[in-house]
């Protein structure tokens, strides 16, 4: 390529957010050359010369679009929030700084929720207004969820398997994603509290769409588009 920066650099993250992104892609005239189910390779070509496809971590792709290591990615609300936070105090999204946020796609959608087990009387808890003992890898939406109702909560952080918090006595709660419910029913917990529809965003590196506005601006229309 003679010039380097007229090219446009999206991370996607490897399962849902990259499966769920193919048809945007295509719908903006983009095909994946390579599968990242096939091959081992973290920079995928596509059927455009000037575009190519970085894999990251789901929790990463924010880190590389706001340092530049890509122009552009999609990643899930759940991720920006606790992305945010993290950054710049408790802020949430409206901190992000380097990174702008234009388009909800409406893929990879969930929603973020409490659960319990059965036997646990949440709403009492709640309304008691006494400790209640929440584990989440969303610590940062888990605080900031029970600050607005004013439950004091005592908060652990877990990475993975949040449902055995539960069962094992180390949590009352948790607060995870939801989809279709049938993680939580094959753990018998139960969903007690919606707290915010989530799904996938296009966030943009602002330096980037300033100088190389064009192409990239063809690329936030043709997703935003096809994301209806
Ligand atoms: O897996 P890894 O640690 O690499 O990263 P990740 O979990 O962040 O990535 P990935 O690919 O699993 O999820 C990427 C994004 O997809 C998330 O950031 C969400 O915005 C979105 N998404 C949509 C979901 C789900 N649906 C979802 N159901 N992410 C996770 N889940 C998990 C949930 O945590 C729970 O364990 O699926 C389970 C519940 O599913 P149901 O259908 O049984 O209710
Ligand atoms: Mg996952």
């Amino acid at each position: 390529m003679t010039n380097a920066t007229a090219a446009i650099t999206l991370a996607l993250s490897k399962g849902r957010i990259f499966d769920d992104s193919l048809p945007l892609l295509a719908a903006a005239g983009i095909e994946v050359l390579d599968d990242p189910e096939k091959s081992r390779k973290l920079i995928l070509r596509t059927s455009r010369p000037d575009v190519r496809v970085v894999l990251v971590r789901a929790s990463d792709v924010p880190t590389y679009v706001e340092h530049g290591g890509a122009d552009l990615g999609v990643a899930g609300l759940d991720v920006l929030l606790e992305h945010g936070a993290e950054w710049a105090g408790g802020q949430g999204a409206a901190a992000l700084s380097g990174l702008y946020m234009p388009v909800d796609l409406k893929i990879a959608r969930c929603r973020m929720s409490v659960a319990t087990r059965a036997d646990f009387d949440y709403a009492a808890a709640v309304k008691q207004g006494s400790r209640i003992r929440v584990a989440s890898k969303y610590t940062h939406i888990a605080r900031q969820h029970f600050a607005d109702k004013g439950v004091h909560v005592d908060l652990i952080k877990l990475y993975g398997s949040m449902e055995l918090a539960p069962l094992t006595g180390l949590a009352d709660a948790i607060v995870d994603l939801v989809s279709t419910g049938s993680t939580l029913k094959a753990n018998h917990l139960v969903e007690v509290e919606r707290i915010m529809d989530i799904s996938a965003r296009l966030v943009v590196n602002q330096a980037a769409l300033k100088l190389k506005r064009e192409p990239m601006r063809r690329l936030i229309d043709a997703f935003a588009r096809a994301a209806g």
